[in-house]
């Protein structure tokens, strides 16, 4: 680490996780993009206050069975996604036993490879990435189209996390069931999946590691019955209405933190 960050300081784990990403740019893992990218997720994080909300934790649950319960379920990986949470990423592979595929936009081998490596080097029991079978998405035209045969293109059911566009329309389209964590609800891929998970990356992830595990405890229909009234208009209305009350005390009060 090449910055000093006082643990005193107010904002100390958002500047950790900074720390982390800038890292992983410097290891080729995150393009520049992402860096942008993360703080787009950033303001909407903070507008949240920078906590996993009750539609947060619901979607994280619901996302939790289907990784378990589903025949052929599938997390797919992007270069923030590996920086901010590959030990949690790993930890959700093992305990729901869907394996990992590397998916990216800014697409070369040599940051597949990296990527794979990280999350191999973290214990993942089956990461596709450099040595699968490729296919195309079709009516995908970035490189975010090309996917493994053996992974995303015959799943059934895909954890994608901080990506927006078409790749989520264009998987639909195909018959897949996605999930998505992004902190934008406003996004395509937000409005687009069939679970959003409007919930910081990492936290989700790690939310949902420890929810798998109590679902191990726990009969197969019982989390099958978890599944079954989820509404994923319901889950962006309270989204959208926690930014809007979040708005309407800052508006009213004219400071939202307590110091
Ligand atoms: O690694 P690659 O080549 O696949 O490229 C990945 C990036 C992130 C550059 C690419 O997917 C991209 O450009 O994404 P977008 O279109 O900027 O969308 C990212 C979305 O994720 C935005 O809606 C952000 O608000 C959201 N986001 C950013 N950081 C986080 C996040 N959501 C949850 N947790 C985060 N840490």
């Amino acid at each position: 680490m090449r910055w000093h960050i006082p643990r005193s300081h107010p904002r100390y784990e958002s500047l950790m996780l900074r720390e982390r990403l800038v890292e992983a740019f410097e290891e080729g893992i995150v393009v520049p993009q992402g860096l942008i990218a993360h703080g787009r997720g950033e303001a909407f994080d903070y507008i949240l206050g920078e906590r996993s909300h009750e539609f947060a934790v619901e979607a994280e649950r619901v996302t939790a069975a289907h990784l378990i319960l589903s025949s052929k379920p599938i997390i797919s990986v992007n270069g923030n996604y590996a920086a901010l949470a590959a030990e949690e990423i790993v930890k959700l592979s093992i305990e729901t036993g869907a394996p990992i595929e590397v998916n990216l936009f800014y697409r070369s081998e040599e940051r597949i490879a990296k990527i794979e490596k990280l999350l191999v080097d973290h214990g993942a029991p089956k990461v596709l990435g450099t040595k699968c079978e490729k296919t195309l998405i079709p009516g995908l035209e970035s490189p975010r189209g090309i996917v493994c045969k053996e992974g995303i293109y015959t799943a059934d059911f895909i954890l994608v996390a901080i990506e927006d566009g078409d790749r989520t329309q264009a998987l639909k389209r195909i018959g897949k069931k996605i999930a998505a964590i992004d902190l934008n609800p406003f996004s395509r891929t937000a409005q687009t999946a069939d679970i959003t998970i409007i919930d910081e990356a990492l936290r989700a992830t790690k939310n949902m590691v420890n929810i798998a595990k109590e679902f191990k405890t726990l009969e197969r229909e019982a989390v099958e019955q978890l599944t079954l009234n989820y509404n994923n208009k319901t889950i962006l209305s309270k989204a959208f209405k926690t930014i809007m009350q979040r708005l309407e005390e800052a508006t009213a009060k004219g400071f939202i933190i307590e110091f």
